[in-house]
C-alpha cells in the first residue's frame, strides 16, 4: 500500500472536482490555487503570488473567499461528509471516522487475554499490539474510516434449529469487503490516491472500539456496539492516510438495564462489558474445534450456529430496521429448519447448500456436533432418537461423543 499523500491531494481533487468547482470559477478563482493553498499550509506565499499579478481589490475577494473554503475545508470536515455520503449511497447504513489512538482498548484487551478469555481463539493473540496500534499494523494509518452494514433479516422462525441471524444467508466479508473497496475506489476518483487497506472481520482490528470512536454507537453491556437503531449490524473499516477528523463518541443509552447479561443461557457475563468467550454459544458452536464442554450442554439449548439472545432481549433492538441486502435473505429454510432434517444433510449435501454461507466454514462434522447437542437437549421424539442413532458410528469420534451424550439423555 502506498500511503504517501496526505489529504492535502484529497482536498486538491475534491475542490477542483464536482461541488466547489463551480462556486470558485464564479468568484474568478481557480480551484486547484486554494485547493494548494489549504493543502500544504501555505496560505500566505500562495495567495501573496497569485495576488501580486491582480487588482487589489481582486486579491482581497479572493482572501475572503479563500478563509471561507479554508474555514469550510481545513480540517477535512467537508471531505469526511462527502464520504459519509458516497458511503450511504453506496448501501452503507452509518460511515464514521476515528482517530487511531485505542489506549483504553488495548488495556481491556490485554486484560482479557491475560485472563485466558479468549479460549483457543490463538488468533486474538498472535498479533501483539497490531490489532490495538493501527499504524503498526500499517505503517502510515491517521485515520480510519468505520462503515456499518444491517443484517436483520425477515425470518420465518418456528420450534426448530436456532441459527443466528447474521448467518441465514450469505456470507457478509465478500458483501463488506467489496463495498469498501468500491467507497476506496469512489474516494479515489473524486480525490486521487491516497494510501488505504480495507477490512473486514478477521484482520487484526478492533473494530468495536474503533466504531465507537468513530460515533457509529455506544458499546452495549453485551460489548457490542449498540446504537438507537439496534446491534443488528456488521462493521468494516478502511485504515487511511488522510487526517481526517475523527467523529465524537456518542454517550451510552444503556442505563440500569441488565436484560443482555441476565438472559445469557451460559452466564457468559463476568459483568457488564466484559465476555469469557469460552462460554459463549457462538464461541462454542463457531470457533471452538474440539469437545464442547459437557457442562454447558444442557445450557446451549437448541442453539446450532451462534447465538442472538443478548441482542433479541435488548431494548433498542425493538428499532432495528431490516436488512435491504437480498445477500442476507435466509437460504435453504435456515429460518425453520428441523433438527432432524439438519442432521440428515450428507457431506455433500452440507457443503453444497451452504456453498456462500458462514455455515461452511466450521465443516460438516462441527455441524454434527453441535446437532447432536441440540437433539440431546430437545423433548425426546423418537423422530429425534432414530436421527441420532444413523450418526452413533460416523467416522468422527468428536460426531460419535456428541451423539452418545445426546443419546443418554433419551429414555429407554
Ligand atoms: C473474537 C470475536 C468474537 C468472540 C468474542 C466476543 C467478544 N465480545 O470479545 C465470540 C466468538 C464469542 C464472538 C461472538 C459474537 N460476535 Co464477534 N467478534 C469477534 C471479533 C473477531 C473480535 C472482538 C474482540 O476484539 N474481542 C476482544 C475483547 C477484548 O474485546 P471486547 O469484548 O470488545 O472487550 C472490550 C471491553 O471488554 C472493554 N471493557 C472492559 N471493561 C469495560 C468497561 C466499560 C465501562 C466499557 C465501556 C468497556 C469495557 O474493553 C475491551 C477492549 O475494548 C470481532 C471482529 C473484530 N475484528 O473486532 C467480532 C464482532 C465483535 N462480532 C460480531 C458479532 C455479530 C458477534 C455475535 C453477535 C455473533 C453471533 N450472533 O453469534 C456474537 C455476540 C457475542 C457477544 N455478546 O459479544 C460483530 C459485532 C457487530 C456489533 N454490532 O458490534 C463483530 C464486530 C464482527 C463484525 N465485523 O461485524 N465474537
Ligand atoms: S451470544 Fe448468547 S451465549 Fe454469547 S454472550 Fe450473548 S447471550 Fe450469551
Ligand atoms: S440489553 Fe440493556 S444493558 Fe444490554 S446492551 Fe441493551 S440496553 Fe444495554
Amino acid at each position: 500500500m502506498r500511503f504517501n499523500q496526505g489529504i492535502g491531494r484529497a482536498l486538491c481533487r475534491l475542490a477542483s472536482a464536482d461541488f466547489l468547482q463551480p462556486a470558485a470559477h464564479q468568484r474568478g478563482l481557480a480551484c486547484t490555487q486554494i485547493a494548494f493553498e489549504i493543502n500544504h499550509g501555505q496560505r500566505g506565499h500562495h495567495l501573496s503570488q497569485c495576488g501580486a499579478q491582480r487588482q487589489r481589490g481582486r486579491l482581497v475577494r479572493q482572501v475572503i473567499f479563500a478563509t471561507g473554503i479554508i474555514g469550510r475545508m481545513h480540517d477535512g470536515n467537508v471531505l469526511k461528509e462527502r464520504i459519509r455520503g458516497w458511503g450511504r449511497e453506496l448501501g452503507f447504513t452509518a460511515v464514521g471516522v476515528s482517530g487511531i489512538e485505542l489506549s483504553a482498548a488495548e488495556t481491556g484487551l490485554m486484560d482479557w487475554l491475560n485472563a485466558g478469555l479468549h479460549g483457543e481463539m490463538d488468533y486474538m493473540a498472535a498479533h501483539g499490539t497490531k490489532r490495538s496500534r493501527p499504524a503498526e499494523l500499517i505503517p502510515g494509518t491517521r485515520s480510519i474510516i468505520s462503515c456499518r452494514v444491517d443484517y436483520l433479516p425477515e425470518i420465518k422462525g418456528g420450534a426448530g434449529a436456532a441459527i443466528s441471524r447474521y448467518a441465514l444467508g450469505r456470507d457478509y466479508h465478500k458483501l463488506m469487503r467489496n463495498r469498501l473497496q468500491k467507497l476506496a475506489d469512489r474516494m479515489t476518483a473524486k480525490i486521487g490516491n491516497f494510501g488505504y487497506r480495507v477490512f473486514v472481520d478477521s484482520a487484526p482490528v478492533m473494530e468495536v472500539a474503533i466504531a465507537q470512536n468513530a460515533s457509529l454507537g455506544w458499546r452495549g453491556k453485551h460489548t457490542l456496539l449498540l446504537s438507537q437503531t439496534g446491534s443488528w449490524f456488521f462493521l468494516g473499516e478502511i485504515y487511511c492516510d488522510l487526517p481526517l477528523p475523527p467523529d465524537t463518541p456518542i454517550t451510552s443509552h444503556c442505563g440500569t438495564c441488565t436484560a443482555c447479561l441476565d438472559v445469557c443461557p451460559t452466564s457468559a457475563f463476568i459483568g457488564p462489558y466484559q465476555l469469557d468467550a469460552r462460554r459463549c454459544i457462538s464461541y462454542l458452536t463457531i470457533e471452538l474445534k474440539s469437545s464442547i464442554p459437557e457442562d454447558l450442554r444442557p445450557l446451549m439449548g437448541n442453539r446450532i450456529y451462534g447465538c442472538d439472545d443478548c441482542q433479541l432481549v435488548c431494548p433498542w433492538n425493538r428499532f432495528s430496521p431490516l436488512t435491504q441486502e437480498p445477500d442476507f435473505a435466509p437460504r435453504h429454510g435456515l429460518d425453520h429448519a428441523t433438527l432432524v432434517e439438519l442432521f440428515a444433510w450428507t457431506e455433500t449435501e452440507f457443503n453444497d447448500r451452504l456453498a456462500g454461507s458462514p455455515i461452511r466454514r466450521i465443516g460438516h462434522e462441527r455441524w454434527l456436533r453441535n446437532i447432536a447437542i441440540a437433539l440431546g437437549n430437545d423433548a425426546p421424539a423418537a423422530e429425534a432418537k432414530a436421527a441420532l442413532l444413523t450418526r452413533q458410528d460416523h467416522p468422527s469420534a468428536l460426531v460419535r461423543e456428541h451423539v452418545a451424550w445426546a443419546l443418554s439423555r433419551y429414555p429407554g
